[in-house]
């Protein structure tokens, strides 16, 4: 089976540079998918894409060099089987809370005996090669992302649920929960801590931590801090910047 980039990296304890996609497009998909970063994330809970429209930018991303990545729109075992079984190779959940929470989304990620995913995956086989049922248990990358009180005081919990590879924290949601607003004040209480109780334990269970990172700033901040997978802001994002870099400079000409 085609090995996870993520995986990689994690063993080599490099940081993966990760792109996400909240553009329904496969066109966008696959020029993303060529602009260096190790993995692009398709984002279902947020945003214009469904799950019809995940389909052609799986195949889109396939096609070039970065993994392919989703965040499901939520703890749903049929979605979940269905972007697997269409070629994501690794899963972000969102607003998972303890570890049951964790268990449940683990166990839609996994066949049986570790889970109680249903066989179907008809692109899982041309994505990843003809020995997919025997080796993606091993290889699919799942993540619980962190984003309320409840789960930080799970933390432990959750990162010790066998077969889930890493927590995801979402500073956007934690923010709110936490009592402040975006955009992520990543270097104050309350979320500094947060941040860096996430990675202690991640780092205690043997697992990878990865984290949105909502500027260029944040993601130097989080590499250095030792994160595993810094995803970097998003398409709609990078595309406002470059533009109003673009219009201030001409406007000054
Ligand atoms: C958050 O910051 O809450 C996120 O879910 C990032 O996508
Ligand atoms: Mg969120």
């Amino acid at each position: 089976m085609r090995p996870n980039r993520l995986r990689e990296l994690f063993a080599a304890r490099q940081p993966a540079m990760v792109g996400w996609m909240s553009f329904a497009s496969p066109y966008a998909a696959e020029f993303y998918g060529h602009c260096g970063f190790d993995a692009v994330a398709i984002d279902l809970q947020h945003g214009p894409i469904f799950l019809d429209a995940a389909l052609p930018m799986l195949q889109a991303l396939s096609a070039s060099p970065a993994m392919p990545m989703v965040r499901c729109s939520g703890n749903n075992f049929s979605e979940i089987g269905k972007l697997l079984d269409a070629g994501a190779y690794s899963v972000i959940c969102p607003l998972i809370q303890d570890a049951d929470d964790a268990r449940r989304f683990v166990e839609a990620c996994r066949y049986p005996p570790m889970g109680t995913r249903s066989y179907g995956p008809t692109r899982g086989f041309l994505y990843g090669g003809p020995d997919y049922f025997d080796r993606a248990n091993d290889t699919v990358v799942t993540w619980a992302m962190i984003e309320t009180p409840e789960s930080l005081r799970e933390l432990d919990a959750i990162c010790a649920v066998d077969g889930l590879d890493g927590i995801f924290v979402g500073p956007s949601d934690l923010s709110i929960s936490l009592g402040t607003k975006p955009p992520p004040k990543w270097r104050e209480a309350p979320l500094a801590p947060a941040l860096e109780s996430c990675l202690k334990a991640a780092r205690k269970a043997g697992k990878m931590a990865g984290v949105f990172c909502t500027s260029p700033d944040m993601a130097a901040d989080m590499r250095k801090a030792g994160y595993d997978m810094l995803v970097l802001a998003n398409d709609s994002v990078m595309l406002r910047g470059a533009a109003q870099q673009w219009l201030e400079t001409a406007r000054k000409g």
